[in-house]
């Protein structure tokens, strides 16, 4: 049985260990800073198995022994946004976290593969790979199969079709700036551009762009993470079983889309050693000015992560 370590066990970290346990993907074990409560939420979740019929051993613990030999180890601790926050504002409190999550782990499981959720998120994803040193196949960052996920629901919403027929593809950084692509986006291979009236289209847009803004002002504390998690338990999935899967995901830059040194939204192609190539689209004139604008949001909060932590 592969394993899957998660770290933080919070809304997003325990949803995602449901899914992944729905999946019987992998033992799981559920790493948290508050004394029993992952050791809670571990046995009550072991307790479901025989329920759902899945044979899946999950544990929790405070420390980082347990985690070892996983095959990935999927980071999802840190603090949330509250109404009004952007998730930059996180960045000093939840480095400190998502450092010492990565450096721990992988004295424990040097042949992980890591998946970080923890905002803001493409920076968070960059500390984690500076930190461990890790090449970059093997770091990746949640942000745009959730986004993607978002404009496919209001999509379906809108126009009644099975969410089975809609594809959209998110790009860009996990933050207001990110970059639907509705020319590449389509309903059983219709572009959305053709399917929409543009009002309709740009409507949508924005909702996507402010998705997750929308869930933290009518949750008033915490974040989404229903939708998150999915998003992060069908990465583990293509990864364990080497599915050579096209999604939207934060990978580190090498001179793709002319962009270096950074962790962006762009599509890759997940198997069982991780990011296993960077798609290319080609963009047009308007997309390429929504792509540098993103690029460079994420740029300087990479740039203020730089002047808080020595890598
Ligand atoms: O798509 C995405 N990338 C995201 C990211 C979608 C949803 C949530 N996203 C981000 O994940 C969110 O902005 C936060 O930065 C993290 C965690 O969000 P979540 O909603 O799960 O927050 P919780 O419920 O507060 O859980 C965080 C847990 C909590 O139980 C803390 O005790 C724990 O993290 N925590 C730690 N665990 C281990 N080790 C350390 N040091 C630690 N510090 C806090």
């Amino acid at each position: 049985m592969n394993k899957i370590s998660i770290v933080g066990a919070g809304m997003t970290g325990a949803t995602t260990a449901h899914w992944l346990a729905e999946r019987e993907l992998a033992d799981l074990v559920l790493v948290d800073v508050v004394e029993g409560m992952p050791q809670g939420k571990g046995l009550d979740l072991l307790e479901a198995m025989p329920i759902i019929g899945k044979d899946v051993k999950i544990s929790g613990a405070n420390d980082y022994t347990a985690t070892k030999d996983s095959d990935i180890i999927i980071i999802t601790a840190g603090l949330p946004r509250k109404p009004g926050m952007s998730r930059d504002d996180l960045l000093s409190a939840n480095a400190a976290i998502v450092g010492t999550a990565a450096t721990e782990t992988l004295k424990h499981s040097p042949d992980a593969i890591y998946i970080v959720l923890t905002n803001p998120l493409d920076t968070m994803a960059y500390l984690t790979m500076k930190k461990t040193g890790l090449p970059r196949e093997r770091v990746i960052g949640q942000a745009g199969i959730l986004d993607s996920g978002r404009m496919r629901a209001f999509v379906a919403l809108e126009t009644g079709v099975s969410v089975e027929n809609i594809d959209c593809y998110v790009l860009g950084g996990h933050g207001d700036e990110m970059v639907p692509l509705t020319r590449h986006s389509n309903i059983a291979g219709i572009s959305l551009k053709e399917y929409l009236p543009a009002d309709t289209l740009e409507a949508i847009v924005a909702r996507t762009r402010k998705g997750g803004g929308e869930i933290v002002n009518l949750l008033k504390t915490g974040s989404a993470f229903y939708a998150p998690s999915a998003a992060c338990a069908q990465m583990a999935e293509a990864i364990l079983k080497n599915k050579h899967l096209i999604v939207p995901c934060a990978a580190y830059m090498n001179g793709e889309y002319g962009l270096k040194d950074m962790f962006f939204g762009v599509p890759v192609m997940l198997g069982r050693t991780g990011m296993e190539k960077i798609i290319e689209y080609k963009l047009d004139e308007d997309e390429k000015i929504m792509f540098d604008k993103s690029a460079a949001a994420v740029k300087e909060t990479h740039e203020a992560l730089k002047n808080l932590v020595k890598f």
